[in-house]
């Protein structure tokens, strides 16, 4: 059996599979990508939009990280529950797909307009999902849980996805004191020893961040 995971360890989407592979401790080898041109072209190969992650599980490849962690839980099962049976899990498939689409999906129009030529800036849609980001953080303030974690007191799919998420939207539209429950809730997540680790190994790539990697981190 051989995993082999292609990603990037500043990309939010690969701490998203990391994190999971490393809570259980699960063997793999990475993959980095974009950098070195043939790894990226193996990796286009297999998938031509070339988004990473990608696992290929003994040359199987398995796209989309809920996908990837979902397939982890049903192939190489470790400790950790990622998706629960029932309600539960209906309730982590939503909170996956919030923090996917509605805090990383209104993240990424500052970060995508500070890396384009100015003439080619979507300043409204920008403003659009900073506002969006903002609506996220408030509806998260209102229904987090009291308990550890997003969906109760097991760590699941939905803090895979709201780890990476949360680091990085807070460095473009800072959550602050006004919303204690979803400060607490990162740092939290930030203390994970999965999730730590992903800050520590991205540490040296933060000068790619396009705006400016702020140091509270
Ligand atoms: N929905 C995808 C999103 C993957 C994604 O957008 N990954 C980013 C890196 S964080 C990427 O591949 N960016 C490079 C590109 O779009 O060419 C997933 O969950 O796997």
């Amino acid at each position: 059996m051989t995993l082999e995971l292609f990603g990037h360890p500043f990309s939010s989407y690969t701490w998203k599979v990391l994190i999971a592979l490393y809570a259980e401790g699960t063997e793999f080898r990475f993959r980095q990508v974009p950098e070195d041109q043939e790894t990226y072209a193996e990796l286009k190969r297999i998938w031509p939009f070339g988004k990473f992650p990608l696992l290929l599980d003994d040359g199987w490849p398995v796209m989309e990280t809920s996908c990837i962690i979902e397939h982890l839980q049903a192939h190489h099962p470790g400790p950790n529950v990622w998706i629960p049976e029932g309600e539960p899990g209906r309730r982590v498939r939503f909170l996956d797909r919030f923090f996917d689409l509605h805090v990383q999906g209104n993240m990424q129009p500052a970060v995508n307009n500070a890396l384009r030529p100015e003439d080619a800036r979507d300043a409204y849609g920008e403003a659009k999902a900073r506002e969006n980001l903002r609506i996220a953080y408030d509806w998260l303030e209102a229904n987090l849980p009291e308990a550890e974690w997003a969906a109760g007191d097991d760590f699941t799919l939905a803090d895979c996805a709201a780890a990476p998420a949360l680091f990085y939207a807070d460095w473009v539209e800072e959550i602050g004191e006004t919303r204690p429950r979803l400060k607490g809730y990162r740092a939290r997540l930030l203390a994970h020893p999965a999730v730590s680790r992903c800050v520590e190994e991205a540490r040296p790539y933060r000068p790619y961040f396009p705006l400016g990697a702020p140091d509270r981190d």
